[in-house]
């Protein structure tokens, strides 16, 4: 099933990022999913101020002044991927067995369309076939009911799920009895909220839109924009345009570190204008980002002997604690200590101090090349460290700003998605929704694999997302599924994790967010969060891909019945009309309140964020410093540390093609992309077939092989290559002791010439 191989190539790219190149492109996907006709018209109703569907992308805000239409390149691609006309029903489970379905390729199964109606495993056959709803309810229920403790089932979460059914999810499982929520957070954006909560009380972002528009300096850290959240391109250019800097920090120059055209400059589409979006790119090693940082810290405060308004003394006295440690921190960490681990020049360190003293407000970004670390946590405090020198929270144009993935997994997080809630939302939960919930903590993405695997957990229930190939360790996380007593997929489209299954096994299939959810009442919309706070209303547009879909609240409701059969919660109500379901969340969550009425004015409404007033709810009610120690991340002599990322055709575990456009890599996904001196050590030429070993903590070895060795401008000693591919190189035990993130993006690898096999 897979498509005929096309030569692999890599040339550099020279074009603007977003511009002509993302026009063909789109084109190209539209063409493939046979929507010509009508995705177009449907497209333009995305990221509507009034009315209109939420992209089920990023999670990069909507434009907030009332432009019309807010779309990118990547947005159209997600989108219309949904809307694929072909169809997967019983008669491509009758014709297909699993075990024939597991020799397809990614891009096959999902490229088989939209899947129509439940199906539970037949292990007589090896062959799905279909059941009832209501059966499979039954299923479900019997199932959880049977097992001796609720902690023996796990409820994962992808970051798709909209904030009313991320509610019902977690009543559902909570009033079941369990905290098992892994959720993709886990591997996504953990060490944020973790620092974020240490530093400043709040697990989120403080800036919003208007702040990028007034912010003098923007350092963005470790996120590949053109590919993963296009719609910043836009901002990024304008920022440019008005004088302000922007430092990139990427061990990799990524397109949006370059120029772009402007997408909705028809002008400048048509002139081929171009508008840099970069004062400066800074290309660390790998896991180097923490001693840059500690870098222009400690040129500030050097600075600051002969310019007192290098930081801000005011806010440091009202309104910080721990200051003197982290000076202490920072005198005490020598430049050539800096110098070796960042892998950046220490006259490149100080012109990024400089560009930051200067910015009388400034913005740091960041995304996954900082979060999926060992010492992810400690880096972000030291991001927090930085802006807090300058005073830069709390006030126009400036302040910290995670850039999230998923488009909504930060409103799953605020609506209760949590393995490890606090003692007040759990208290405001049993009194809104009348239940027990359990206070026990639960289980996050690595601790739930670890019991499956060693049979604590025997239930898993996956809504939306990919876990079989999302998750670390592909071999580790095959047999963990396969250990279970029964595994529930509720999804959109045929994936990897349907194929590896349970004992018993369902396939739940639901509306998506481009279609219309009708329920007693009439079409319901549902709610989403994006990066920034903003919570605004979504409503589908397109009839659903099958009558014989359920939304996923109906879903969740199901399972719900059928597994607490004497619950006094009105579940069917609750399904019949959302407005219900928001009532109950006004009452439960913090800054909710009025959700109705708040969510229907016309741009949405931001959710309180205390640490942008300055109110800081930490322990001492100020910011708080860390003075963490600089860690260790140079490469042992003869490895390479690899770092595991997106390419531009895809959405996580979602394969749109083998072509990787800003990178310049055509019909290849079996990659290493490789500094030149470090092939030459190996003596590999372009193209070459290698091995890749990694080395865990613990010894193990995994290799991936007959990879081709492709030479980059990548600092020595780094490596990069495709995630979820690579996911056979992560081991189960190398997540951060800080934020319990597996290490995708610090493995440490050997790479040789392949050995024919
Ligand atoms: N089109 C598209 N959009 C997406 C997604 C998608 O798959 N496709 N995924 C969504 C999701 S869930 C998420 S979380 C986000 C992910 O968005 P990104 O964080 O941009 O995702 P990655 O592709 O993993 O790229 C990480 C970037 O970090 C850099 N990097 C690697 N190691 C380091 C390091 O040590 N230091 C620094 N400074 N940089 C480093 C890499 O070179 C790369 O540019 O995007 C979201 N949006
Ligand atoms: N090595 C490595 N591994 C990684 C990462 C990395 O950088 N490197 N990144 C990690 C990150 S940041 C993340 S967020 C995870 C992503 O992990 P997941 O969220 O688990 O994976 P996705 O690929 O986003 O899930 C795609 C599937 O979701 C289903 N789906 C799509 N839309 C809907 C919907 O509307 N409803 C429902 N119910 N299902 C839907 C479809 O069946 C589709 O096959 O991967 C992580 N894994
Ligand atoms: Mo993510």
């Amino acid at each position: 099933m897979d498509e005929p191989a096309r030569e692999p190539s890599q040339r550099d790219y020279h074009h603007p990022a977003a511009g002509w190149g993302a026009a063909v492109s789109v084109a190209k996907v539209l063409a493939h999913q046979h929507e010509i006709p009508n995705g177009p018209k449907i497209i333009l109703k995305m990221n509507h101020e009034d009315g209109g569907f939420d992209c089920p992308g990023c999670a990069w805000p909507d434009d907030r002044k009332g432009l019309r239409m807010d779309i990118c390149e990547n947005g159209i691609k997600h989108s219309t991927w949904e809307m694929t006309p072909k169809r997967v029903g019983r008669e491509f489970f009758a014709a297909h067995s699993v075990a024939e379905l597991s020799g397809w390729s990614d891009f096959a199964l999902e490229d088989a369309g939209r899947l129509t109606e439940p199906m539970v495993y037949d292990p007589a056959t090896d062959h799905y076939v279909p059941i009832s709803w209501a059966d499979a309810f039954a299923l479900v229920g019997r199932t959880l009911r049977g097992l001796d403790s609720p902690n023996r089932a796990a409820f994962y979460t992808s970051g798709r799920l909209g904030n009313e059914a991320s509610f019902l999810y977690q009543w559902f499982v909570r009033e079941y009895g369990t905290n098992n929520f892994p959720d993709c957070s886990n591997m996504c954006h953990e060490a944020s909220g973790v620092a974020l909560h240490a530093s400043i009380g709040t697990n989120k972002g403080t800036v919003d839109l208007t702040d990028w528009e007034s912010t003098e300096a923007l350092i963005l850290l470790g996120v590949n924009a053109a590919s993963n959240a296009p719609r910043m391109l836009t901002y990024l250019a304008k920022a440019y345009r008005r004088g302000a800097m922007i430092v990139h920090v990427n061990p990799m120059i990524e397109a949006a570190a370059t120029r772009t055209i402007v997408p909705h400059e028809i002008v400048d589409m048509a002139l081929f204008q171009t508008t840099r979006t970069s004062t400066l790119n800074v290309q660390p090693r790998i896991g180097g980002d923490a001693a840059l940082l500690r870098g222009v810290a400690k040129a500030l405060l050097e600075a600051e002997r002969t310019d007192p308004a290098a930081i801000d003394r005011l806010f440091l006295e009202r309104h910080t604690q721990g200051f003197d440690e982290y000076r202490a921190a920072c005198e005490a960490t020598p430049w050539d200590e800096i110098v070796r681990q960042s892998g950046v020049p220490e006259r490149q360190i100080r012109l990024v101090a400089k560009i930051y003293r200067r910015a009388r407000a400034a913005i740091i970004g960041w995304c996954l090349g900082v979060t999926q670390q060992e010492h992810g946590v400690d880096t972000i405090r030291e991001i927090m460290n930085v802006l807090l020198l300058r005073g830069n929270i709390g006030r126009e144009g400036a302040g910290p700003c995670p850039i999230r993935g998923h488009s909504n997994v930060q409103g799953n997080r605020t609506c209760g998605i949590d393995h490890h809630p606090t003692e007040a939302f759990l208290d405001r939960l049993a009194a809104a929704c009348h239940f027990t919930p359990p206070r026990e903590p639960g289980l996050d993405v690595v601790g739930t694999l670890d019991a499956m695997h060693d049979g604590g957990v025997r239930v898993f229930v996956g809504m939306g997302g990919n876990f079989a190939l999302a998750t670390p360790d592909r071999a580790y996380a095959f047999e963990a599924l396969r250990r279970c007593d029964l595994t529930v997929q509720v999804s959109t489209k045929l994936n990897r994790s349907h194929l590896v299954h349970g004992a018993q096994a369902l396939i739940l299939p639901c509306v998506s967010r481009t279609e219309k959810d009708y329920q007693a009442t009439g079409v319901q919309a549902i709610t989403v969060e994006d990066s920034m706070s903003m919570v605004h209303l979504s409503i589908g547009l397109k009839e659903p891909a099958a009558s014989t879909l359920l939304s996923e609240p109906a879903i969740i409701a199901g399972m719900a019945r059928a597994s607490l059969p004497d619950s006094g919660t009105p579940w069917a109500d609750l399904v019949g009309d959302y407005d219900l379901i928001r009532d109950y969340m006004a009452h439960t969550l913090d800054g909710f309140e009025d959700f109705n009425r708040q969510v229907r004015q016309p741009l949405g409404f931001r959710i309180r964020q205390p640490a942008r007033e300055r109110v800081f709810l930490t322990g001492s009610g100020r910011a708080e410093f860390s003075v963490a120690p600089l860690t260790d991340v140079i490469p042992a002599d003869g490895r390479l540390m690899l770092s595991t990322v997106r390419s531009h055709d895809q959405f996580n575990t979602t394969i749109y093609s083998a072509d990787d456009r800003y990178r310049g890599v055509k019909n290849l996904r079996t990659l290493l992309f490789m500094n030149r001196a470090d092939m030459a050590d190996r003596e590999l030429a372009e193209f070459d077939r290698i091995d890749i070993t990694s080395i865990a903590r613990d010894g193990s070895r995994r290799t991936a092989y007959g990879y081709l060795a492709v030479a980059y401008d990548l600092p020595p000693g780094c490596a990069v290559g495709y995630m979820p591919e690579l996911n056979v190189l992560c081991a189960i035990g190398d997540f951060s002791t800080q934020s319990r993130q597996p290490l995708m993006k610090h493995i440490a690898v050997e790479v040789t010439k392949a050995t024919p096999r």
